[in-house]
């Protein structure tokens, strides 16, 4: 474990993000931390992560599960990046609204289940086999074991089609195309939580994978770049490809 980025001189009181990392302790590749980190870049809050393996369940033990992301801010410790945003939503309500409102808040929440249910799905296919790749050694088993038990298949199997897979992609990817045909973000002229939920899963591909997955004039691409664009210098500065 070791802690990195974003030091502020307010001892106690800073907000702590716990993440997954691969081997480098600065490859952060977990989808629904992206969307955490994107979250409080929004709000324009500081914090400071915690690097954090898929085998190190010890150090989010404290958390009362096994998963990342995990925030804490001051005695309160949340995880679930939806249970995440919805925290920082209310508690900084002072701070740029994530979600634009109650109504907007709700409508968000279609879109994390279908970044869950529907594009992970697509890029997962894309991605195993480099996930395990970039992981650190003491991850490599754990997680060829339990994502091969879950898919029925070998990763290098799971992952052997990736042009079949590419255009599951963008079949998937089409309303979200020709939404961004007509407004710059999901959430109109700007950036909304539902906008950091679908960036999650491209931030993923970007820190363990060099595939192109869309092509340059595609307004999917063109909206990524604006997302990355609006990365603070620390996250921008993390391992990634392209
Ligand atoms: N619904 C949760 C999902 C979190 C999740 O699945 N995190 C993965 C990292 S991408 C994890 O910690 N997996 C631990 C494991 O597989 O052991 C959220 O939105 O935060």
């Amino acid at each position: 474990m070791s802690r990195v980025e974003c030091a502020v001189d307010l001892p106690g009181m800073t907000i702590k993000l716990y993440e997954l990392a691969g081997a480098e302790d600065d490859r952060r590749f977990s989808p629904y931390c992206w969307r955490i980190r994107f979250a409080l870049e929004h709000k324009q809050l500081e914090f400071e992560t915690v690097a954090c393996r898929f085998t190190e369940k010890d150090v989010i033990a404290f958390s009362g599960q096994d998963k990342v992301p995990v925030l804490v801010d001051g005695d309160k410790v949340v995880s679930d990046s939806w249970a995440i945003a919805c925290y920082l939503e209310q508690t900084y309500p002072d701070r740029p609204s994530l979600f634009g409102g109650p109504a907007g808040q709700a409508l968000s929440r279609f879109y994390v289940d279908w970044a869950d249910m529907a594009l992970h799905s697509a890029f997962i296919r894309l991605l195993a086999s480099d996930i395990h790749a970039h992981l650190h050694e003491k991850d490599k088993g754990y997680f060829r074991e339990s994502r091969e038990k879950r898919f029925g298949a070998t990763l290098e199997e799971f992952c052997s089609d990736s042009a079949r897979a590419l255009q599951e992609l963008k079949r998937i990817l089409a309303p979200l195309r020709r939404t961004l045909q007509s407004q710059l973000y999901v959430g109109g002229d700007a950036p909304l939580y539902a906008d950091y939920t679908v960036m999650g899963a491209f931030m993923w591909a970007r820190s363990v994978s060099q595939m192109a997955l869309l092509e340059p004039n595609d307004p999917v691409a063109l909206w990524r770049s604006r997302l990355l664009d609006r990365l603070g210098e620390d996250a921008s500065r993390l391992k990634a490809y392209g």
